[in-house]
C-alpha cells in the first residue's frame, strides 16, 4: 500500500484532482482508494472510503468554542491526531494499492504547525508521498510563484518525504504560459530572466535572492502540468509517483 497525499494552498484544485486521478487509477485497472483528510469540506467532488468528518464536526466546534472556521479547524486537526489510530486501522482495512488523501486548504496545518505532519507520520506505516500543486493562474505572475516555492519548500522540510510537484488547472492557460511555468521550475536561468522582466524594486530584489537561495539548497521541483477537468498530464503525473513510490514499477505488488 502507497499513501499520497495532496497538498496546496486554499483552491489550488486538490479535491478535483483527487476526485480526477483516483478515477484515472481506476481506468487503469487499479486498485485505489481516497480519503478525505479536510475536515472543513462542505462537498466533495467523489465519495471518500475513509471520511474524517465522520471523527470530527468543524461547525460543532465553532459553536460550542465560539471559534472562527480556521481556528476550528486547527482544533479539529489535534482531535484528528487524537484519533489517528482508528483512522489508521479504518484505512489499513482497505487493502488498496494506493490511497489518496486529500487535505484541507489550510497550508499552515502542514506547513508550520506539528499536527500535520504528526498526523500524516502516524497515518499507518505505509511508504508515503506528498503531491504539491501550484495552481496555474496564479504561479503566472514570477512573485507569486516564488512565494509558493517557499511555501512548497516549508512543507518539505517538515516532512522530509518525496514530493511531486503539479502545475495544476493547467487547461486554463494558453500552451506557452504552461510551457513558460514549467521552463522555470526547470531552469533557474529562465525564472530569473522573467523576474528581471516583470518584476521592479525590492519585489525584483527579494524574488530573486529567494529563489536563488531555494537553488543553492539544491531543490529542483520540476513541474509536470495537469488539469483535472480535461485529465491532460495524468500519464506525467503517474509516472512520477510509480517512479518514487514504486521505483519505476506499478502500485501493485
Ligand atoms: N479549469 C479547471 N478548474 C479546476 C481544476 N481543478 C480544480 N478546479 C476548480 O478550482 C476550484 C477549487 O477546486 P478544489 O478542487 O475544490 O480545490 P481545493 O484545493 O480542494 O480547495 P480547498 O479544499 O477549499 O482548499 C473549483 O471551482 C474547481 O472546479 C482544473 O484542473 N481545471
Ligand atoms: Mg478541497
Amino acid at each position: 500500500m502507497f499513501i499520497v497525499f495532496i497538498i496546496g494552498t486554499a483552491g489550488s484544485g486538490k479535491s478535483l484532482l483527487t476526485a480526477a486521478f483516483s478515477e484515472w487509477l481506476k481506468m487503469s485497472q487499479q486498485d485505489v482508494a481516497v480519503v478525505n483528510l479536510d475536515p472543513g469540506a462542505l462537498t466533495l467532488p467523489y465519495s471518500p472510503d475513509v471520511d474524517v468528518r465522520n471523527y470530527v464536526d468543524v461547525g460543532g466546534l465553532m459553536e460550542e468554542y465560539g471559534l472562527g472556521p480556521n481556528g476550528a479547524l486547527l482544533m479539529a486537526a489535534d482531535l484528528v491526531a487524537d484519533k489517528i489510530e482508528e483512522i489508521s486501522k479504518e484505512i489499513e482495512d482497505l487493502r488498496s494499492d494506493i490511497v489518496l488523501v486529500d487535505t484541507a486548504g489550510q497550508i499552515e496545518l502542514f506547513a508550520f504547525r506539528a499536527s500535520g505532519p504528526y498526523i500524516a507520520s502516524e497515518l499507518t506505516r505505509e511508504p508515503k508521498a506528498i503531491v504539491y500543486l501550484f495552481d496555474a493562474v496564479f504561479s503566472l505572475n514570477p512573485l507569486n510563484y516564488v512565494s509558493n516555492l517557499f511555501l512548497s519548500v516549508a512543507v518539505y522540510n517538515r516532512f522530509l518525504l518525496p514530493q511531486v510537484h503539479l502545475l495544476s488547472k493547467c487547461d486554463l492557460l494558453p500552451k506557452e504560459e504552461v510551457d513558460k511555468i514549467v521552463d522555470w521550475s526547470a531552469s533557474p536561468t529562465a525564472l530569473e530572466a522573467s523576474i528581471e522582466q516583470k518584476l521592479e524594486g525590492t519585489k525584483r530584489l527579494l524574488s530573486r535572492n529567494m529563489m536563488r537561495v531555494i537553488y543553492q539548497l539544491g531543490l529542483r521541483f520540476l513541474l509536470i502540468p495537469v488539469s483535472a477537468k480535461t485529465n491532460e498530464g495524468m500519464i506525467n503525473f503517474n509516472t512520477a509517483l510509480e517512479r518514487i513510490l514504486a521505483g519505476g514499477e506499478k502500485y501493485t505488488y
